[in-house]
């Protein structure tokens, strides 16, 4: 049996997004993860005892920041090639070989494959032979695929290949090509990467297979993160285990606040949900989470404006939970319930708390002018009221003025309701 752990993706020393510092926050600089995840890899290979470590492009974000970049990657590569596990690599769009203009000499046994044409490294050892071509430069519009070598008879063959194959959602067809296209070319297995997100190829028999990359970048890659334990008998028969490296983990989470009544039933529910998040949290695993608050609610308006307010709430009740937790963000997406009636006596009692003296200061009022907040109030307004009229209060008052008319108008509407 021959023993692949396959890896795309790291994206090493790339920034994470959104992650600020906050007290409460986990002790933990997010500017290490791709380097942890990478680590973690490699401590992944060595306890599996894997025969060959192939890594599908993008191992670098972009140029290196410095030189230390390449060497952590080669210094954790070597703790690899001492236990005798070589690497074979390509490079990906991220890291094209024309637009990474430094570079350090791979050790032994380290293979980063060409960009002029496939090559393909053989390892008698265990017939294997991994076959694969590098980007030369950002933009591949070309089939890659379509020039590797047809399989070697009696060996194990193993592509590995950078793309978005037939079209990915989000992705440019970088390197376009057809699963069924690469099933022709007899190979055991596709080690794919540039698609982030963890995917075995439907109607490939587990032979087609994105490894996601190692670590989540941002809210938009979300779920665990890892790489991909490959074990190929001596039938050809191909068995996939997918081990975790991500140090942190992303997740949207979904709070429904439907119905509630008070500002306090919907940090109930945030604490409910994210109580639920953190007994999912694994040891060593950091969360970094965004609360998504939606449902028809009469305090919509109430939500929109506090926003700042319910994100400090939300990490408050997050480091009560647990302080491997960060509160990336909070968005509002909810509606107000239909009914005219109630839409009146909601914002009457918005308007009312924003106007009293000891709520939003005035400067304040007038900083959310023109913010989405203050944007979200006139498209209520303009639901209970004559949306003309609205566009008038909007040229001709600003700030507290402007909120103060809504009441009065409302006061009125509610009164003869
Ligand atoms: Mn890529």
């Amino acid at each position: 049996m021959t023993r692949i752990l396959h890896a795309a993706d790291l994206h090493l020393d790339s920034r994470l997004r959104g992650l600020q510092r906050y007290p409460g926050a986990p002790d933990y600089d997010p500017a290490r993860a791709t380097r942890d995840a990478l680590a973690r890899m490699v401590e992944l290979a060595l306890d599996h005892q894997v025969h060959v470590v192939i890594i599908a492009g993008d191992i670098y974000e972009g140029d290196w920041q410095d030189w230390n970049t390449g060497l952590f990657f080669l210094q954790q590569i070597g703790r690899l090639i001492r236990e005798g596990i070589p690497v074979v690599c390509i490079r990906g769009n991220h890291d094209a070989a024309h637009r990474i203009t430094r570079g350090l000499r791979p050790p032994e046994h380290c293979y980063i494959l060409q960009h002029e044409k496939p090559e393909s490294v053989r390892f008698p050892k265990y017939d294997l032979v991994v076959h694969g071509q590098s980007y030369a430069t950002a933009r591949m519009d070309r089939n890659l695929a379509a020039h590797y070598p047809a399989a070697e008879q009696g060996m194990i063959n193993v592509g590995l290949l950078h793309t978005a194959l037939n079209g990915r959602e989000g992705h440019e067809p970088y390197a376009p090509c057809h699963p069924d296209h690469l099933l022709e070319k007899g190979y055991h297995y596709w080690a794919l990467g540039h698609v982030h997100q963890f995917e075995v190829v439907q109607g490939t028999d587990g032979r087609v297979v994105f490894a996601g990359n190692t670590q989540g970048r941002h809210i938009r890659e979300t779920g665990p993160k890892g790489a991909v334990l490959v074990d190929i008998d001596a039938a050809g028969n191909v068995r996939l285990q997918r081990l975790l490296t991500h140090k942190i983990r992303w997740e949207l989470l979904n709070v429904p606040v439907t119905d509630a009544r008070q500002f306090s039933d919907v940090l109930d529910r945030i604490e409910q949900r994210l109580s639920e998040a953190v007994s999912s949290v694994v040891e060593e695993e950091l969360l970094a989470v965004r609360v998504v608050l939606a449902g028809a609610t009469a305090l919509d308006g109430q939500l929109r404006l506090g926003r700042s307010r319910l994100k400090a709430e939300a990490r408050q009740l997050a480091q009560q939970l647990s302080e491997s937790v960060w509160i990336e963000d909070i968005r509002v997406q909810t509606q107000l319930p239909e009914r005219r009636g109630t839409v009146g006596a909601i914002w009457q009692e918005l308007l009312a708390e924003l106007t009293s003296e000891n709520a939003i200061a005035q400067q304040e009022i007038t900083e959310l002018v023109g913010s989405k907040e203050i944007d979200a109030l006139r498209r209520g307004l303009a639901r209970v009221m004559d949306p003309e009229r609205v566009e008038q209060w909007w040229r001709e008052q600003t700030g507290r003025e402007l909120l103060l008319s809504a009441r009065a108008y409302l006061d009125a509407l509610l009164r003869e309701a």
